[in-house]
């Protein structure tokens, strides 16, 4: 187990059970956080937090009042990884699930928007707090079959940039991390209802996607910059993906 010093600063992730930010709670201790684990599986967190030293709490972030009584336990607050998101489905605008829908934008949006307000005033405590938004290559771009997923993302990115704004005057930076086609164990399996075929044939052919380890390696180098150094905004693909379109596939 990571020994971490009880006056280490403090690391907040999200949607720490799994892939993006499982991995980003690790890069983080091992950088010298105390990682606070949230998310809604215990066994988990718990897990990851008794392997990292860190501490597991068990969070809906689309629980405002849950997620006010975890920002109120929390002494110190330095860094904060809005990981929590995700899709559901790829069905065409026209035949989106209205249900699906609301759920993404509950999580990527929402979530994100009450983990963040009730969490800043810690941030600004901190005086140089580091604010960390995972959003998606789906932020900027528009694909067949997204629309859902493509809308709560783009919402993800105006939380960050328009914040960034917001807080020029404050000791708090705003980082958005946007990545690409990553593989992890269940973004996609996710998105498609459990069905392992559809989610495997996203990755077809495609040499290397970028894995989950690649994105923490990546918000990990953002947040041990010097505090003033702000890394805006930085988009992550694999090689092998030129354009949200545009993946070269051997098979
Ligand atoms: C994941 C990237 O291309 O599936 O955030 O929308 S994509």
């Amino acid at each position: 187990m990571t020994q971490t010093s009880p006056d280490a600063p403090v690391a907040v992730v999200t949607g720490a059970s799994s892939g993006i930010g499982a991995a980003t709670a690790r890069t983080l201790a091992a950088a010298g956080y105390r990682v606070v684990l949230a998310a809604r599986r215990a066994d988990r967190i718990e897990a990851l937090a008794a392997e990292i030293g860190g501490v597991a709490h068990v969070l809906d972030v689309t629980d405002r009042a849950a997620v006010d009584s975890f920002a109120a336990g929390l002494d110190r607050v330095d860094v904060l990884i809005n990981n929590a998101g995700g899709a559901l489905g790829a069905d065409p605008v026209a035949t989106g699930n209205p249900d699906d829908w609301q759920a993404m934008y509950d999580v990527n949006v929402m979530g994100t928007l009450h983990v963040t307000q009730a969490l800043l005033p810690k941030l600004i405590e901190s005086g140089a707090g580091t604010l960390v938004f995972v959003s998606s290559t789906a932020g900027f771009t528009a694909y067949e079959g997204g629309g859902g997923y493509v809308a709560a993302k783009h919402g993800t990115h105006v939380i960050a940039s328009t914040l960034r704004l917001e807080l020029f005057d404050k000791p708090v930076r705003v980082i958005e991390i946007a990545p690409g086609m990553v593989r992890t164990d269940e973004f996609s399996v996710n998105r498609f209802g459990g069905d392992e075929a559809k989610a495997a044939a996203i990755y077809q052919g495609v040499d290397e996607p970028l894995t989950a380890d690649d994105v923490a390696d990546t918000i990990g180098w953002a947040v041990t910059r010097p505090a003033h150094v702000n890394v805006d905004l930085l988009v992550l693909r694999p090689r092998a993906q030129a354009a949200q379109h545009k993946v070269y596939r051997t098979s």
